[in-house]
């Protein structure tokens, strides 16, 4: 489904991540994967995660715009281009994810627009120039709780609803250069994201009992859906939004 295409994967944290299981499956369809890992302190937990997979290991910490252009810099001359872009990147302060919204900080607000929206953007810039000879396809994930109200995801909420407006003027700038941007919006799993959040499991008990497929989802199938909007078989599919979700989205009462 993606042979001979170069993917690059950003936000593998550890081997339950979406990112991870992204690069995997990327591979297993045929394409050359690079994961970026975000400091020294996850580097050995990357290098273990790829093993001997032939998966390129480059550090990137998307906070930091010299170590982005030195991403794209080393993968212009590892690979001279580039078919595809994975942004699987969030982060916000663990005491903005519970209680009241109105009590987020200045620099919380800040840090986590930074780090989950802003960075989809820097991606994207320095992605462009690397993509525009043959197009390529950049997805980032999302949540719905960017589109509706969910308790305690406050900051995180605004933030992807800013990824997934990002994502869609993207789309629109660079679909003159047949670059595709689209958004998967997973259901809630159990990554190391979901592990700061106190009361999960009560998230993953009302999908099983809500969702049309009365299941939750897992990476694999985040990964299908990721594959498919990195491939040829999505080329007339831009600014789009894919909920991977068990069709929880659709309900209301
Ligand atoms: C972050 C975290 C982004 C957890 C995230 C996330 N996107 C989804 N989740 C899981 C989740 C969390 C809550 C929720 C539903 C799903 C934590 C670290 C920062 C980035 O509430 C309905 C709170």
């Amino acid at each position: 489904m993606l042979n001979g295409k170069k993917i690059l994967v950003t936000g593998v944290a550890n081997h339950r991540s979406i990112a991870w299981a992204i690069a995997k499956y990327c591979l297993d369809q045929g394409a050359q994967v690079c994961i970026t890992y975000q400091n020294e302190r996850l580097r050995s937990n990357a290098e273990k995660l790829v093993g001997d997979l032939p998966i390129l290991l480059l550090p990137c910490d998307v906070s930091q715009e010299e170590e982005v252009s030195a991403l794209f810099a080393t993968l212009q001359k590892d690979w001279g281009s580039l078919d595809g872009l994975v942004h699987s990147i969030a982060f916000a302060n663990k005491e903005d994810l519970k209680g009241a919204f109105h009590e987020t900080s200045r620099a919380g607000f800040g840090l986590a627009h930074d780090v989950s929206s802003f960075s989809l953007v820097i991606l994207s810039h320095y992605a462009k120039p690397l993509m525009e000879a043959h197009g390529g396809s950049i997805i980032c994930m999302s949540y719905l709780g960017g589109e509706r109200v969910f308790q305690n995801y406050n900051v995180m909420g605004v933030a992807k609803a800013s990824l997934e407006m990002a994502a869609k003027y993207l789309a629109s700038e660079l679909g003159p250069n047949q670059i595709r941007v689209n958004i998967v919006s997973p259901g809630p799993i159990r990554t190391l994201a979901a592990a700061g959040i106190g009361g999960f499991s009560p998230i993953l008990d009302h999908v099983v009992q809500t969702a049309p497929l009365r299941r939750n989802i897992n990476q694999e199938e985040v990964a299908k859906a990721s594959a498919f909007l990195l491939s040829d078989l999505a080329s007339g599919i831009t600014g789009e939004t894919i909920h991977v979700d068990a069709g929880y989205h659709i309900m209301g009462m």
